[in-house]
């Protein structure tokens, strides 16, 4: 093999064996489309700048990839799956997504989907409880499962957080979320945060009858640290463990995944951070490929978005595609978005997350579109209400419900005081 050039091969054709990647490639005007091809190619695989004999090598050939269609600004490369470690999310994005978006050989680099073979998704374990494994934790078989994240997400001390627990969960809502930043801070340390609110949660569980849970974020300074917190929540009973999968990494990850496992508690997945690679359409990594890994990876709930309702980037189209490419057994090729086909070979569909600048009077919008086998989180939407946390909580149960009786928002209004003054304060329009 001589140069980048030598990477492409547009006659090849394909086989199960091969990982497939969608790369949107902006050329540099000093270089040529071939030539920006061939290098995303080569240094996601086995070559670098410089010709070398080594590329020559039938071994070395054997696990390059090759460039083998090209449309536009789009490409598609083939990667012979022996190229990757099977089991190492680290390494096989340190191929796929590693170097190649910091090249001058391309002025702009997008990753938009990865199909993975079926030796490479067999080698990961998926989620432990997964879609169904959660709702048959909770007696809600049909409707959407409810959270509130406690607002301010940094700052309250323990006894403000528990109090806002106590309303929520009194409220009507299923679940209380740590926020994605709220890990062990001085004035609400972890562990007295999960005793006193889960003392709180057995307490109105036993008296509503209702499952009641709690998102307990044990984002930790290292694996050790995690393992303690995961250890602790399940001796005091709880039922998750969350963590920030972008800020903590793809191998951390894996590891509470492996941890949740041993301890019977279900993963939920924040992705704080996320928008620092999958937001510009021409340049980053995609919130497709960052939820198919973490399918993979086996978290069993991860937020998707709103599509376009809340406060947070993310078209419906796009949403909807990740909503599929997170709970389908098989996702088709979505040509306009540029996804490619995905057998998961009975991975354990995950719990799509609705979440992101939501209240009581959007959710209809967002079931519309997402359906209502899905979670609905809403923080600044109910702790924000006039009358506060607990009145935030039973607008959002009412206008759930009402939604799943087929009763429309405005004459549920009128028999939920704390809906009514919902919609006279926020009204129907979305938020930014
Ligand atoms: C929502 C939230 C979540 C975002 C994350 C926040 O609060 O707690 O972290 O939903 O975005 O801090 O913004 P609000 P995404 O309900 O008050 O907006 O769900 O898109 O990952
Ligand atoms: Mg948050």
């Amino acid at each position: 093999m001589a140069g980048y050039e030598d990477f492409i091969d547009l006659g090849y054709k394909p086989d199960s064996h091969d990982v497939i990647a969608s790369f949107r490639v902006k050329v540099p005007k000093w270089s040529t489309p071939k030539r920006a091809w061939g290098a995303v190619a080569a240094e996601s695989s086995v070559g670098t700048w410089s010709p070398m004999k080594s590329l020559n090598y039938k071994n070395v050939k054997a696990v390059a990839a090759k460039v083998f269609e090209a449309k536009g600004e789009w490409i598609r490369i083939a990667y012979p799956e022996e190229h990757f470690e099977p089991g190492n999310m680290s390494q096989i994005l340190a191929s796929i997504a590693g170097n190649v978006f910091g090249m001058k050989a391309v002025d702009a680099l997008r990753l938009e989907d990865i199909e993975f073979t079926k030796k490479i998704v067999k080698s990961f374990r998926g989620p432990q409880f997964g879609k169904q494994g959660i709702r048959k934790m909770f007696k809600a078989p049909k409707r959407p499962l409810m959270l509130s994240v406690a607002k301010p997400k940094v700052g309250l001390t323990t006894a403000q957080h528990v109090e806002v627990g106590r309303q929520i969960w009194e409220g009507g809502l299923d679940l209380l979320k740590d926020d994605e930043n709220l890990s062990n801070q001085s004035f609400n340390p972890f562990e007295r945060r999960v005793r006193e609110s889960l003392k709180v949660r057995d307490r109105i569980e036993n008296r509503t009858g209702e499952k009641k849970s709690y998102l307990i974020n044990i984002t930790g300074p290292n694996i050790q640290e995690m393992e303690k917190r995961a250890k602790f929540i399940k001796a005091q009973g709880g039922e998750y463990a969350m963590i920030d999968i972008i800020t903590t990494g793809w191998a951390a990850v894996s590891s509470v995944r492996e941890i949740c496992q041993d301890l019977g508690l279900a993963l939920h997945a924040h992705r704080a951070m996320h928008g620092a690679m999958t937001r510009v359409p021409t340049h980053g990594f995609s919130m497709e490929c960052v939820a198919s890994c973490a399918r993979l990876l086996g978290v069993d709930q991860l937020h998707i978005g709103t599509a376009n309702i809340g406060k947070l980037v993310g078209s419906a189209a796009d949403v909807i595609e990740l909503e599929d490419e997170i709970t389908a057994e098989h996702n088709d090729e979505n040509l306009k978005l540029h996804c490619l086909e995905q057998e998961w070979f009975g991975i354990k569909p995950v719990f799509p997350v609705s979440s992101g600048g939501l209240h009581p009077l959007l959710v209809d919008k967002v079931m519309n579109r997402l359906g209502t086998d899905i979670m609905l989180q809403i923080g600044g939407g109910i702790h924000g209400h006039p009358s506060g946390s607990y009145a935030g909580a039973r607008a959002m149960r009412e206008a759930v419900e009402a939604y799943m009786d087929g009763v429309d928002l405005a004459v549920a209004a009128k028999k939920c005081k704390e809906l009514k003054e919902a919609l006279d304060y926020w009204g129907r329009k979305g938020t930014r």
